[in-house]
């Protein structure tokens, strides 16, 4: 049967029952017509089919929550089977919900503001401004980065930042100084506040308690005379400044040292603080014997941690029971390292974790160069 056979009364009735969702066994007993015919007919008149939508009610919906918890536990089963193993690696230790309390020490020394470097050995500039803001920018996500790693673990509720001197270059202590210069020892101050202030007020953000312990540096000094007081240091300034700076900020202090030692506790343990320009000599052997010699000097009050700047060379070394901490420099193959060491210098700033039961671990060094 073809579409004449279909009257204008007939297509009539099909457009109007299929519009109402009327099935097609239905319309063909109304009509006296084949479902194929139709199922045919309903094509050639390009009317579509009303999709019937079935009302999902409570009880279809009860029927479904078995097979569909049924589909997830077989899903669930496959996922473990070929789950990255070390994902699904057991914890087998013990394991307290209360995390422990950690805090950071950064130690951060040997910035020399203003100071101009050329590699000894090619030439190259190493260190300028514009190197040393790209420094602080790779300083700055190094601290963010270790903060990542350790916060999971740890609550971290305070960062302590060794300022160990030799911030600033100077331009007036030694005589045909080794180093070149971009600006003079005021302008390096200001630069330097600047540089420190900001980072500080970063930190603040991801630490609730910045603790900033300043020392001085021997490129500090107001003349070559070595014996000066701490008080004419431009570095001790410096952190005369800081500490004006954020008097009113309860979560930040500044403490600055009066003196070339300083001594500071942290969670019940001891540690010590000094740039180490008073270590004569500049081997190895030197630094250790000297640091031998600190801690015979402070029998009667051990300290746990010797932190020290002016090497220019990221270590750590054991003193008996005591760990000397040598932090590095922001000066990249440093002439001064190169010259006085025999080492080419990298720039790195080192940082560590102290909790009640240690005083030093998770000892790292941050790359300036990365
Ligand atoms: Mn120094």
């Amino acid at each position: 049967m073809g579409n004449v056979d279909w009257s204008k009364e007939e297509l009539a009735v099909l457009k109007k029952l299929n519009a109402a969702g009327v099935t097609d066994t239905k319309i063909s007993k109304e009509l006296g017509r084949s479902v194929a015919s139709v199922e045919h007919q309903r094509r050639a008149q390009r009317w579509e089919k009303p999709r019937r939508v079935k009302k999902l009610t409570p009880a279809i919906r009860q029927d479904l929550t078995p097979m569909v918890n049924m589909y997830l536990q077989s899903a669930q089963k496959i996922f473990d089977q070929y789950a990255d193993i070390f994902a699904k690696t057991k914890f087998k230790g013990a394991y307290s919900n209360v995390k422990q309390t950690e805090q950071i020490v950064l130690n951060w020394s040997d910035m020399h503001s203003g100071e101009t470097n050329k590699s000894p050995i090619t030439g190259k500039v190493t260190y300028n401004e514009a190197i040393q803001q790209k420094e602080l920018l790779e300083y700055q996500k190094g601290v963010y980065r270790f903060y990542e790693l350790y916060r999971k673990s740890y609550n971290i509720d305070t960062l302590h930042i060794f300022s160990l001197g030799d911030m600033i270059t100077n331009d007036r202590i030694f005589d045909g100084q080794l180093f070149e210069i971009s600006c003079c020892v005021g302008e390096q101050v200001q630069k330097t506040i600047q540089i420190m202030a900001s980072f500080i007020n970063w930190a603040s953000q991801y630490f609730p308690n910045v603790v900033v312990h300043h020392v001085i540096g021997n490129h500090g000094r107001s003349s070559d005379c070595y014996n000066e007081p701490v008080q004419n240091n431009f570095e001790y300034g410096l952190g005369k400044h800081l500490e004006a700076i954020f008097k009113d900020n309860k979560r930040v202090t500044i403490n600055v040292a009066e003196n070339l030692f300083y001594s500071t506790k942290i969670l019940g343990h001891k540690f010590l603080l000094t740039h180490g320009h008073m270590i004569r000599g500049m081997s190895l052997n030197t630094i250790e014997k000297a640091a031998k010699e600190f801690k015979l000097l402070l029998e009667g009050d051990p300290h746990e941690v010797m932190n020290i700047g002016h090497f220019h060379t990221a270590l750590l070394l054991p003193i008996g029971k005591t760990s000397l901490v040598v932090n590095g420099s922001f000066v990249n193959d440093d002439t001064f390292a190169f010259v006085k060491l025999r080492k080419q210098s990298i720039a790195q700033q080192v940082m560590y974790n102290v909790s009640k039961k240690s005083a030093l671990h998770n000892w790292q060094r941050i790359e300036l160069n990365w």
